[in-house]
């Protein structure tokens, strides 16, 4: 019986990919690596260092690890400075009030973002005070696709893995929470997320008890 809700934020939340890929491209045209909308993908739930590596890989392009450090510090001072403008109103439509519902419904809720930053962005949407527990990049360091940052939101709630789901749009999340005996719901389309148990592409026209019954349909 599901008993934990388990919300990746980046993607899932709140749309901040789009901050991330604008200050990866930013670097990534500093360093004369070409890097499109496609390629960003693959950074999506991955950790800030390890997707300094793959804009690397893609540009061919071999740094020290004291360079490649400056480069993540650079990266993430600019991702910044879109995370502090942000505004409360960029939560995804009907997110709130999906959490609120299951929430009511008794439902146990973690957070379980790969993000240093996820407690700022909590902050700036005003929504920490929904969340049960919360697992960020600076509770557990080991990024997605390993399990432990789900496996760790599983435990400070209190339950075992296979009584969570997770809610994820990234292919590393989604093997995340495969690995740590969850199922997985895909915030996005089967071609971007062929892995994901089952897929939505928003909150809104859905309650906790229709998408929990078509998990156990589809699975
Ligand atoms: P930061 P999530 C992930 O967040 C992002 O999807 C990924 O693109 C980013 O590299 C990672 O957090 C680390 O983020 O640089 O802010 O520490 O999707 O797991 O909520
Ligand atoms: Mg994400």
């Amino acid at each position: 019986m599901i008993k934990g809700l388990i919300f990746d934020l980046d993607g899932v939340i709140v749309d901040t990919a789009k901050y991330h890929f604008l200050a990866w491209k930013s670097l990534a045209e500093e360093l004369g690596i070409p890097f499109s909308i496609a390629d960003n993908e693959r950074l999506k739930g991955v950790s800030r260092m390890a997707s300094l590596e793959i804009i690397l890989e893609l540009g061919q392009k071999s740094f020290l690890p004291e360079q490649k450090e400056e480069l993540c510090t650079r990266k993430n001072d600019l991702y910044l400075t879109y995370i502090h403008q942000m505004k409360r109103e960029e939560i995804f439509p009907g997110v709130r009030e999906f959490i609120e519902n299951a929430k009511r419904e008794g439902y146990l809720i973690s957070l379980g973002s790969s993000s240093a930053n996820a407690g700022l962005i909590l902050d700036k949407l005003q929504i920490r005070e929904l969340f049960d527990a919360i697992v960020d990049g600076t509770v557990v360091a080991i990024a997605k696709p390993e399990p432990d940052i789900f496996m760790k939101g599983a435990e400070l709630l209190g339950l075992p893995c296979r009584q969570c789901i997770v809610f994820e749009d990234s292919v590393a999340g989604i093997e995340a929470a495969h690995r740590a005996g969850m199922a997985a719901v895909g915030i996005g389309t089967k071609e971007l997320l062929p892995e994901a148990d089952i897929h939505l592409s928003g909150y809104l026209d859905i309650t906790i008890e229709k998408l929990i019954n078509d998990i156990r349909r589809y699975k």
